[in-house]
């Protein structure tokens, strides 16, 4: 198949996904074309059937603010029609959705073809700005307009039908993960840099969003730190950063958090790490979360939005409520103070994230593809 794919080209979980995706549909063969403004992160290595179209965003002094989505609307028409693209598969709604809508009209005014589009919800594009009146309609409309519109877990599903006057299906079809890739062996020298008398090392990583209650991660650290030897591992980078430094020289622990930025092999970084904290107020999926499960960390999470259907307490980590900074503590020292638990915790997560391994997730997508070129 030929599939264009419009996502955010940055380190936020949409973009990474909608990326991993294409290089893996590249990888069985198919033609795959990225439309976006920048070239996506991880999107860095060679490989013949991937193309890249960057959406130029003239810049005249008369606009205020550049139409970002009709230059994306024509790039998609431009690359529809010269590269005979049997699809477009684009990722967060907004404005992505109604870009393809426009295009997909101008190609069948022009040429008579019919090229489906299929929307695939990710969170915020519907969880907060979305919902927010000033799009509403917008995304509604260019919905229902999709010719598939899948979500990224069923919570995020039911989040949409809540809020939004969906009258289509909506497929569940979970993040994923290259398994093999995050299954790597500790580097033992880069573990003791880290962590020089064997502490146990704890870590986050995010855009450092408010919707990620990053300062959350410090005050549980906090609390572990005296019950268990331990370092904190902050990767990321974004708007609550400085409140998350701030907070960490308040409690004196400037010396125990290491802030590392942003960070292209995170393999190598959960290779060393013992527990994944993720205290987001909504995550749809937590993809972060599955890339530290498939790297055997246990996950010490919320129970918001699709969290649950990806950490199971008790099994590959734990959860607590938005906030209680408190029981999240206890949690995480019952994991972090026993070996034997630890090792089980660790061992589970690895099986768990196994389910949602990129071989089990693609060939979903592929079906979903052909059913529209039927
Ligand atoms: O979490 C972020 O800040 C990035 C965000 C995005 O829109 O790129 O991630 C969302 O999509 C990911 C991939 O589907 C999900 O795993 C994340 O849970 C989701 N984030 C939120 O819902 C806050």
């Amino acid at each position: 198949m030929r599939i264009g794919i419009v996502c955010y080209p940055t380190f936020g979980g949409s973009g990474v996904l909608a990326t991993e995706l294409g290089k893996a549909l590249a990888d069985k063969g198919h033609e795959v074309h990225f439309i976006t403004y920048r070239q996506p992160v991880r999107l860095s290595l060679f490989n013949a059937n991937i193309f890249y179209h960057e959406v130029p965003v003239p810049d005249y002094p008369l606009f205020e603010y550049p139409p970002y989505e009709l230059a994306l609307a024509s790039t998609m028409v431009d690359v529809i029609n010269n590269y005979h693209l049997d699809l477009m598969h684009v990722h967060y709604a907004i404005p992505h959705a109604s870009a393809a809508y426009m295009a997909r009209q101008i190609v069948k005014k022009s040429t008579n073809r019919s090229v489906p589009f299929i929307t695939t919800l990710h969170g915020t594009d519907i969880t907060l700005v979305g919902k927010d009146k000033t799009y509403e309609p917008v995304v509604t409309f260019s919905i229902n307009e999709s010719d598939g519109i899948t979500a990224v877990s069923n919570n995020l599903r039911e989040e949409t039908y809540k809020y939004f006057p969906i009258e289509k299906d909506i497929k569940v079809i979970y993040n994923f993960v290259d398994v093999k890739r995050f299954n790597k062996k500790p580097v033992d020298a880069f573990k003791k840099v880290l962590a020089p008398n064997g502490e146990k090392i704890l870590i986050h990583a995010s855009n450092f969003r408010e919707v990620k209650r990053v300062t959350d991660v410090i005050k549980i650290f906090e609390k572990i730190h005296p019950a268990v030897p331990s370092k904190l591992l902050m990767v990321g980078d974004g708007p609550e950063r400085p409140c998350c430094e701030e907070l960490a020289r308040k409690f004196g622990l400037q010396d125990q958090i290491r802030f590392l930025g942003k960070q292209e092999q995170m393999e190598e970084i959960y290779a060393v790490s013992d527990l994944f904290v993720l205290p987001s107020s909504y995550e749809s999926f937590g993809l972060a979360a599955l890339e530290a499960m498939a790297a055997s960390v246990p996950v010490l999470s919320t129970n918001a939005g699709g969290l649950p259907e990806v950490n199971i307490p008790g099994r590959t980590g734990e959860l607590f409520n938005v906030g209680d900074v408190e029981d999240a503590a206890k949690k995480g020292i019952a994991i972090l103070s026993d070996e034997e638990k630890l090792k089980k915790y660790k061992q589970n997560a690895f099986k768990h994230a196994q389910d949602f391994d990129v071989h089990n997730i693609i060939p979903i997508y592929e079906d979903l593809y052909q059913s529209f070129l039927k």
